[in-house]
């Protein structure tokens, strides 16, 4: 392993590198897990950062931590890394948080997309997976190879190309309901829901760790780009859930935190209002089937001045602010009333 910085976006090797020394560094802290493997055969790697049972012996509660789940939000996962520096190698500076909670940090939940936008499409979304003949009509065409052959290029230059899944709507909680919207059925959609909730092994892994972890996890937190938005669920309806009213406050107190440090401004609310309504989405799943009750969507910067392209000088303030928000949601999650 090696050290990494903050100065550049760094490849899925060069993250990985990183997780390997913050182990073999400091492994009274630090844990690493493959929870499985992209469609690509990548693994999907989690960091557990814990200074061990709590003054009972018991085990502390957990904050989860993921990023990268859309490709080509690359602030995201230099976030996460930046919060893995911070607990581990500043873990001196932050001894009564990591007194009342563990971490599970997940810093490149989509792995494939991230290689790929690096080497083929910078602005890719979704997973790389492609999907079976048997459920895709697309790929039943080739039984006519000349014509499908004409067809798929011509809708490829109209559309782009049609491998991959969102994976933030291929979670399943209300999967694919139209009536709702925000999710596709169309694969060469930026948004396709998937053939079927789970089919792709990203959004699996996740689940099934959560699944398997959710007594201890208090706190769900994905983190994406770009519009500087802080966002609690629901995704699906407009209805609030009965707790509304803690997550919101939370959020604003995670607000004011960020504003501190450098002047950002977030908006808080819920997802479908403040942004859209989704259909699969992580944090509704978190909280609805996982009964994770505090979820959350972090939108990092900036606010479309860059958008998904934002500029590797943003990297150490967007963390810092970050890291500042993050802190107060981790703080009150684990402080709150169990599940
Ligand atoms: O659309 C998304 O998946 C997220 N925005 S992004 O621009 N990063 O793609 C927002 C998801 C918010 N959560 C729910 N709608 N449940
Ligand atoms: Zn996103």
């Amino acid at each position: 392993g090696h050290s990494m910085d903050w100065k550049r976006y760094h490849r899925y090797k060069e993250i990985m590198g990183y997780l390997d020394y913050l182990k073999e560094k400091y492994p009274h802290l630090v844990e690493i897990e493959s929870i499985g493997k992209s469609f690509e055969g990548r693994d999907l790697m989690v960091a557990k950062i814990s200074t061990g049972v709590d003054k009972n012996g018991e085990p502390k509660p957990s904050i989860w931590i993921d990023a990268g789940m859309h490709a080509r939000e690359w602030i995201s996962t230099a976030v996460a890394t930046y919060i893995l520096n911070q607990l581990v190698e500043k873990h001196d500076n932050y001894t009564r948080l990591l007194d009342v909670t563990d971490w599970i940090i997940m810093p490149v939940a989509n792995p494939d997309g991230y290689e790929y936008t690096h080497t083929h499409d910078r602005l890719w979304r979704k997973t790389r997976s492609t999907h079976d003949a048997s459920s895709d009509g697309y790929e039943n065409a080739r039984q006519a190879p000349g014509l499908f052959h004409m067809l798929s290029h011509y809708t490829k230059w109209l559309f782009g190309s049609c491998e991959g899944v969102d994976a933030n709507r291929n979670f399943n909680i209300h999967w694919g309901e139209e009536k709702v919207g925000g999710a596709s059925s169309d694969p060469c959609h930026d948004t396709y829901a998937g053939p079927r909730a789970f089919s792709e092994p990203e959004t699996r892994a996740i689940s099934e760790f959560l699944m398997e972890n959710r007594k201890n996890i208090r706190t769900y937190l994905t983190l994406h780009s770009y519009s500087q938005m802080l966002l609690v669920p629901w995704g699906f309806t407009r209805t609030r859930p009965a707790d509304f009213n803690e997550l919101m406050n939370i959020a604003n107190k995670a607000k004011q935190a960020i504003h501190k440090v450098h002047k950002t401004e977030y908006r808080v609310g819920p997802a479908a209002e403040l942004l859209y309504p989704t259909t699969g989405s992580s944090d509704d799943w978190a909280k609805a089937v996982a009964g994770i009750k505090h979820a959350y969507t972090m939108e990092l910067r900036d606010r479309g001045a860059y958008g998904f392209l934002l500029p590797a000088s943003q990297i150490m303030p967007t963390a810092r602010e970050t890291w500042a928000g993050v802190r107060v949601i981790a703080r009150m999650g684990a402080n709150s009333s169990a599940n």
